[in-house]
């Protein structure tokens, strides 16, 4: 299946966190990486009456795997935790956070599990960087890609240039 995975880290050298995230897709081997969008710093999103957070890296990667989405859930969580995640509170600060985006055409909603996710059309940091390596798709309950891109704003979103780390 074809999948489109959200990356965002704002810890612990988020470009870093990133880079290790996509190498651990690329070494298990029901997953292969296809595409990955550019890295961008977007302002953090919060809760209203939380304190600050740093500016987070986001990316989109583009994947093919022989793993039901549940099992991707659980293989996206185990490179979560092994890169030290702490499921703390609701919206804090993470050292990474590796989201389904879309599992295919496929519409899933379980008990772990709502995809398409539901809140990437409001997100600007998702649509994005998934409109950069996905231009033409159609995102089942929402539409045209294409169309959310138009409307999204870029507020406090940006692409950056990626040094190569290694
Ligand atoms: N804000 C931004 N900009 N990027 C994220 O990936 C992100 N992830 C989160 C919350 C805390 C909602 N804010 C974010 O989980």
């Amino acid at each position: 299946m074809i999948c489109y995975i959200s990356l965002g880290s704002n810890l612990d050298y988020p470009i870093v966190q990133l880079q290790t995230a996509l190498d651990a897709f690329n070494s298990d081997s029901k997953i292969i990486l296809l595409h990955t969008s550019a890295f961008y710093q977007s302002k953090a999103l919060t809760l209203s009456n939380t304190p600050p957070q740093n500016d987070y890296i986001n990316a989109v990667a583009k994947v093919g795997t022989t793993l039901s989405a549940e099992q991707l859930l659980k293989k996206l969580n185990e490179i979560e935790a092994s890169q030290g995640r702490e499921r703390n509170e609701k919206w804090g600060a993470r050292t990474l956070d590796l989201d389904i985006l879309l599992y295919g055409q496929l519409q899933i909603q379980t008990e772990n599990l709502v995809i398409p996710h539901s809140q990437m059309k409001y997100r600007n940091f998702v649509i994005h960087p998934l409109f950069e390596i996905a231009g033409d798709i159609n995102i089942p309950g929402l539409g045209e890609l294409k169309s959310l891109s138009e409307k999204m704003n870029w507020d406090g979103l940006h692409k950056i240039e990626t040094p190569l780390i290694r």
